[in-house]
Formats: C-alpha cells, structure tokens, sequence
C-alpha cells in the first residue's frame, strides 16, 4: 500500500494545530502508520531539504525548521502521496485554496521563510527516501 511522509512543521506545533491536522488526513480516510513528536537535527534536514540546498531561502528554512519540535508522520492509502499534497494546498499559504491546510490556517508573517505548517512528499521516490530518513526503523 502506498504510504507518504507529511510533517507538522514547528509553526503548526507552537500553534497547537498538531490535532487539527491529524484530524484532516484521517478524516481524508487515510491510515496512520507512524507518528511522532521529534525535534529535527541538522543532519536530518540536511538530507531531508538536500534538493533545496543553495538555494535563497535554504539557510532560513533550515533554521525555522530547528526551531521547535516537529509531527512526523507516515500515511499510508492509496493514492496518499498526491492526495496529501491535495489536503495541504499550494506551497504560498496566502494563495493556497480554502479548504485545504494551508489555505485555512496558514498565512504571510512577513518573515525570510514561508511558514506553510505541513510537508508531504512530492512522489513516490521521494516518499521512500523521506520514510527511510525519518523513520529507518519502518
Ligand atoms: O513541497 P513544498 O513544501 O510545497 O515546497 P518546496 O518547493 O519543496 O519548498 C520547501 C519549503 O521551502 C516550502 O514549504 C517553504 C519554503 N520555501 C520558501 O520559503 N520560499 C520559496 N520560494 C520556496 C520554498
Ligand atoms: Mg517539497
């Protein structure tokens, strides 16, 4: 069965929206193969965000993403990786639709990053490697 990697960033920790979002992916039908509470390291994120490494807003995406615990969390349902990127909504929470994460909980705060409250795995190849970096043991 087809499983996805999502994270609930620091910015959706700190703001309390960890249950909401559960509450959406399961609501969605989706099953709950893994979560956990994590604080993220250098060396996780390195791997995590090596195809962004170099670019503009890379150091301050690293920086926000040490700044407080993370959700990591595995997915699994068919068709979960492109149905998650569905739920979450377009990268620019000021642009993401409502109705999805992003566009109903996210917004500008005017800072270096985009704090956009989730991740999920953008393909198959990308769900492996991002399960493999988070949780090796699955
Ligand atoms: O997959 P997704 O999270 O929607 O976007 P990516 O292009 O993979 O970028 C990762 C992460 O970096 C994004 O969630 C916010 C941040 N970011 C940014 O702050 N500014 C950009 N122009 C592009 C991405
Ligand atoms: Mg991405």
């Amino acid at each position: 069965m087809e499983r996805t990697l999502i994270l609930v960033k620091p910015d959706g920790v700190h703001r309390g929206l960890s249950g909401e979002i559960l509450r959406r992916i399961e609501a969605k039908g989706y099953r709950l193969v893994a979560v956990e509470l994590r604080q993220a390291t250098p060396e996780i994120l390195g791997r995590h965000y090596e195809e962004h490494a170099g670019k503009p807003f890379y150091e301050a995406l690293v920086e926000f993403m040490l700044s407080g615990p993370t959700l990591a969390i595995v997915a699994e349902g068919q068709r979960v990786v492109e149905g998650f990127r569905s739920l979450a909504g377009a990268t620019d929470p000021t642009v993401a639709a409502p109705g999805t994460i992003r566009g109903d909980l996210g917004r500008d705060w005017g800072l270096k990053v985009m704090q956009n409250l989730v991740h999920g795995s953008d393909s198959l190849e990308s769900a492996a490697r991002e399960i493999e970096i988070w949780f090796p043991e699955l």
